[in-house]
C-alpha cells in the first residue's frame, strides 16, 4: 500500500449544512489523517485557477460561482491509498449515482452542489495541495 496525500475540499453547500465534523469523522474512521487544514472563502481568481482544467467545460462558470458562494474547508488527507480511499468515501460526482453511505449520497443535493472535492491522481494531488498549502504547512502524520 502506498502512503499518499490528497487534497480534499468540503464545498460551500456542506459547510452551510454544518457537517464539517461528520465528514471529518468519516475520513478518520477510514484511516485518513488530517495533515493540513484551513477554512477559506475563495476569490473568483482562486476558484478559476483551481478548476483551470475544466475551463472549456459547459459547467465551468456555474462551478466557479458555486465554489465562491460561501466559505470552504480545505484539507490535506494522508494515509494508505489516500487518493482512492477519499474518492470511495466521496461517492460518484452526481449524488443520484453515488453509492449509499457515501458523503455525496448523504449530504449532496445535486451534481453542482456535491459537497466535496477530492484529487483524482497522484499528479493532480501534488499540484492541488501546493495550490493551497506551502509544504511547511503540511504535517506528516
Ligand atoms: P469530481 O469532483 O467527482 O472529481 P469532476 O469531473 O472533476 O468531478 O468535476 C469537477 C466538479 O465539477 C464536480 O465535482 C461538480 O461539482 C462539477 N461538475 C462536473 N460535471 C458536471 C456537470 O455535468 N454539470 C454540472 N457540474 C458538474
Amino acid at each position: 500500500m502506498a502512503l499518499e496525500r490528497t487534497l480534499s475540499i468540503i464545498k460551500p453547500d456542506a459547510v452551510a449544512k454544518n457537517v464539517i465534523g461528520e465528514i471529518y469523522s468519516r475520513f478518520e474512521k477510514a484511516g485518513l489523517k488530517v495533515a493540513a487544514a484551513k477554512m477559506k472563502h475563495l476569490s473568483r481568481k482562486e476558484a478559476e485557477g483551481f478548476y483551470a482544467v475544466h475551463r472549456e467545460r459547459p459547467f465551468f462558470n456555474a462551478l466557479v460561482e458555486f465554489m465562491i458562494s460561501g466559505p470552504v474547508m480545505i484539507q490535506v488527507l494522508e494515509g494508505d491509498n489516500a487518493i482512492a480511499k477519499n474518492r470511495e468515501l466521496m461517492g460518484a460526482t452526481n449524488p443520484k449515482e453515488a453509492d449509499a453511505g457515501t458523503i455525496r449520497a448523504d449530504f449532496a443535493d445535486s451534481i453542482d452542489a456535491n459537497a466535496v472535492h477530492g484529487s483524482d491522481a497522484p499528479e493532480t494531488a501534488a499540484v492541488e495541495i501546493a495550490y493551497f498549502f506551502p509544504s511547511t504547512d503540511v504535517y506528516a502524520r
